[in-house]
């Protein structure tokens, strides 16, 4: 279906929806009909309509990663963005992707919440002519032809460099040989970061046999839920040296318990913390001294989507993966002169 059709349905359904909700309202709310025809613009003839359907707002990365799309999709650009945040919740993404599809919009962008159970919508896209392209996290699909392509980091890079730097940071502290225990928070189970992340630090435990993984529970990537798990850990085992921790959230929340418990953090003694993101607020932890190390993840991927769909409008062909660069901190490096260059 060419994108002119697909328009002309969304133009026929977005006034179909108006019309309802003008029937709807009584002769009082005429103020709120004015005020939903005021934000409800139609896309222009010559727009590029994108749905993209987000995972929620978790994380002080996600919040990053939302402000680049509505930064690198603007209506001064030639888009007309249709952005969904799914609330953490895969139901509420597979919905805003059909709502999409029946819109007919020309690009569809999904960050999945997990990896597995998208095949049945991206089909629907695909039999709908829409391309689909993946980004951050990623989809495990039976048949790859359902999105054109996934762009995001290499989260099992980012687990092996956290392991290979608390190898060279115990050695360097004479603990090379010491028995360590290790605890992790793991972000939501499922995707691709907390399965990358995991499994990128676990192939370095391997080539380590005194250190000891005591126990991996999810804190779901939020602040909250990690300071319970951090607490549950404290309670649990009397002597803990490292916390993994897959996200900087959780990484607050944990360093809160462990605070709380009146242990002290990294460079200062009792627990190692190695986080995940390096989010600003966490890099002030690292020159603190509280966070040992941070490895980024880089949540400004929409200029890359953006490069996708011009190449796409273009007729160009797309490589199927793409990884954004990405680099590391720890407590040795001149956090003041890295945090002024930093837009997050
Ligand atoms: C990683 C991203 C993760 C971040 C978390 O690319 O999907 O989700 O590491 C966020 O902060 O919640």
């Amino acid at each position: 279906m060419t994108s002119n059709i697909r328009r002309g349905i969304f133009a026929m359904l977005f006034l179909v929806g108006i019309s309802f909700l003008y029937a709807g309202c009584g002769a009082d709310s005429n103020m709120t009909m004015e005020t939903e025809l005021e934000s409800e613009s139609e896309p222009d003839e010559n727009d590029i309509v994108i749905g993209v359907s987000q995972v929620g707002s978790e994380s002080d990365w996600r919040a990053t990663n939302t402000q680049a799309y509505r930064d690198t999709f603007t209506e001064e650009k030639g888009y007309y963005l249709i952005f969904e945040d799914g609330q953490q919740k895969q139901e509420n993404q597979v919905k805003a992707l059909r709502k999409f599809i029946l819109k007919g919009v020309d690009y569809i962008v999904l960050d999945p919440i997990v990896e597995t159970g998208w095949d049945a919508v991206l089909k629907e896209a695909q039999d709908a002519n829409i391309p689909v392209i993946i980004a951050d996290r990623n989809v495990s699909v039976e048949d790859e032809s359902l999105y054109t392509c996934w762009v995001g980091s290499d989260f099992m890079l980012e687990g092996r460099n956290a392991g290979e730097w608390l190898a060279r940071y115990l050695r360097s502290r004479g603990r090379g040989n010491k028995d360590i225990n290790i605890v992790t928070l793991q972000g939501t189970l499922g995707s691709t970061a907390q399965i990358g992340r995991t499994l990128g630090f676990a192939e370095v435990m391997e080539k380590h046999a005194n250190w000891n993984m005591l126990e991996y529970q999810s804190g779901d990537f939020t602040q909250a839920k990690a300071y319970e798990v951090m607490e549950y850990f404290l309670e649990t085992y009397e002597d803990i040296d490292v916390v993994i921790s897959e996200n900087d959230n959780m990484t607050f929340g944990a360093i809160e318990a462990i605070k709380e418990a009146g242990l002290r953090l990294s460079r200062n003694g009792d627990i190692i913390i190695i986080s995940f993101d390096a989010v600003r607020d966490a890099l002030l932890l690292v020159q603190k001294g509280e966070i040992a190390a941070d490895f980024e993840c880089n949540p400004i991927t929409p200029p890359l989507v953006e490069e996708i769909i011009q190449k796409l409008e273009r007729g160009e062909e797309i490589e199927k993966v793409q990884y954004v660069d990405e680099t590391y901190f720890d407590y040795k490096m001149d956090m003041e002169t890295l945090l002024q260059d930093r837009t997050y």
